[in-house]
């Protein structure tokens, strides 16, 4: 068995979700933040046979997007906030995780 760790953007998390379920694959959803863009986006977590392992990962990849992102950082220094240039990041479609679960119970 594995555990498939998929975080998407928030605007692609609704149509993951609803595809997996359509599947029949069990899916949670955790709000999570990257680090980097400091935006909100999604984590969901899927408990799969391994031979499901392929097609979860099509799913979630015809679901998601990638799209450019800007951020402009205020940048703080000795009191004086100074924002810099706008920078362009591409995001995603999905950065996912595939796990072994060496156990799995539900009790
Ligand atoms: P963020 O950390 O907000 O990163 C958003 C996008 O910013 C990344 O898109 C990437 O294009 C860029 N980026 C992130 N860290 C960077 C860095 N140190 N230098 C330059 N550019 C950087 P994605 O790669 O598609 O990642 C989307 C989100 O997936 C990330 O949001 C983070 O929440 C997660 N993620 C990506 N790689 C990860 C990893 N190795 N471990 C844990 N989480 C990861």
């Amino acid at each position: 068995m594995k555990l498939i760790i998929g975080i998407v953007s928030r605007e692609d998390a609704g149509k993951v979700t609803k595809t997996l379920i359509e599947n029949n694959f069990f899916v949670t959803k955790l709000s999570s933040t990257g680090g980097f863009l400091r935006g909100g986006n999604v984590t969901l977590m899927t408990g799969v046979q391994d031979e499901s392992v392929s097609l979860v990962l099509n799913l979630i990849k015809d679901c998601c997007q990638s799209r450019k992102e800007y951020i402009s950082n205020p940048f703080i220094n000795e009191n004086k906030i100074e924002v810099l240039d706008s920078l362009e990041v591409t995001v995603g479609g999905a950065t996912i995780f595939v796990v072994d679960v060496c156990d799995f119970k539900k009790v």
